[in-house]
């Protein structure tokens, strides 16, 4: 069994980052409504199988691809297992093991993520499976009332069990812990978010260490340091890097061999400006990469429409993005080549 060191390195390899492909029902739901197409066990399987059989994106750019317990299982229309098809393209499986958010008793406006209750028994099967690594959220959000020191800690605590659970069934946790960018009511400027996300960075660390989890066999997922959706001054693409570096080097150990971030709902194309702005940061301790949902998958998307007549074309979209996203893990994407796509 490869060491998750070794695993871990694999996934944020140069050039590569992880595909976020994890959406539950409900966010699947919301993403086929774009393109007015009903949620269905197919619907969900063809939109993959696109995806996934993207070679082109899936061999060059793509590290590893978080899933969900039913995709992990899944075949394509013809039979072969997705697995087989991930492996075929060198992608390492990995699977979202958080059974998402519910309200945190005794506080307003704030999430904490269940799902450890048996867990180290899901994490043998799906280590059985294959899976290399794991995804848990937590979700920290800006409001007038939160997030409180209880909201970060709770969240960063249960990030720490997952993540030693993990590690003890050979599996890399990725740790993401995303203060939303896009939640109610979005407003908060970008100091606002530097000051949360030190802060959410600096509790998980603190019960990463605690839960003996070794930093050198996981990954962080973070959100980059933005103003919120709704706010009215909009930080320029230098500043974002400037602040997402500075704090991630204030508050992420150097043992951590990669973060892959996350893209909390901005466009294609600020998702890749920032990672390449901060990509050209001198000196980082660590890989940056992406593990972009949204930020990957909204062009193909669109594109594809849920129509098999469009699946090529949809396929030269993803790709299209993968390899922008590539150059700025690399810190070499210019907005022309996206001008000139
Ligand atoms: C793909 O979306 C993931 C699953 O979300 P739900 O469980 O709520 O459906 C999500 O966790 C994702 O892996 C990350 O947040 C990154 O996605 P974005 O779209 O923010 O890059």
């Amino acid at each position: 069994m490869a060491s998750l060191n070794a695993i871990a390195q694999k996934l944020v390899e140069s050039g590569k980052g992880i595909l976020a492909a994890d959406e539950s029902e409900g966010t699947i739901a919301k993403r086929f409504a774009l393109i007015g197409l009903p949620v269905t066990l197919e619907s969900r399987r063809d939109y993959r199988e696109m995806l996934f059989r993207s070679t082109e994106a899936m061999t060059n750019y793509i590290s590893g691809v978080i899933l969900t317990e039913e995709t992990l299982e899944q075949s394509a229309a013809d039979g072969t297992h997705f697995r087989d098809i991930l492996a075929e393209a060198g992608c390492i499986p990995g699977i979202k093991v958080d059974r998402g958010t519910m309200p945190m008793p005794g506080s307003k406006d704030e999430k904490i993520t269940e799902g450890l209750d048996g867990l180290r028994q899901r994490l043998g099967h799906y280590a059985r499976l294959g899976a290399g690594f794991a995804k848990w959220r937590g979700v920290i959000a800006i409001t007038g009332y939160a997030p409180t020191r209880n909201g970060i800690r709770s969240n960063a605590h249960v990030l720490a069990r997952y993540a030693a659970l993990c590690q003890e069934a050979g599996i890399v946790p990725v740790v993401e812990p995303e203060v939303l960018a896009d939640g109610e009511p979005g407003d908060h400027d970008i100091a606002r978010c530097e000051e949360v996300t030190g802060e959410t960075l600096e509790a998980v660390f603190s019960e990463l260490r605690l839960a003996g989890v070794d930093l050198s066999g996981m990954l962080l997922k973070p959100n980059m340091v933005l103003a919120g959706t709704r706010a009215k001054d909009r930080p320029s693409v230098e500043e974002v890097a400037r602040r997402t570096v500075a704090t991630l080097r204030a508050h992420v150990p150097a043992a951590v061999p990669g973060i892959a971030f996350l893209s909390g709902g901005q466009s294609d194309e600020e998702a890749t400006a920032h990672l390449s702005a901060m990509n050209q940061s001198a000196n980082l301790p660590w890989k940056l990469t992406y593990s972009y949902g949204r930020a990957l998958q909204t062009a193909a998307l669109v594109t594809w429409g849920g129509d098999p007549a469009n699946v090529a074309k949809a396929q030269e979209a993803f790709t299209h993005r993968a390899r922008m996203n590539s150059l700025a893990s690399l810190g070499q994407w210019r907005p022309e080549l996206d001008l000139a796509a």
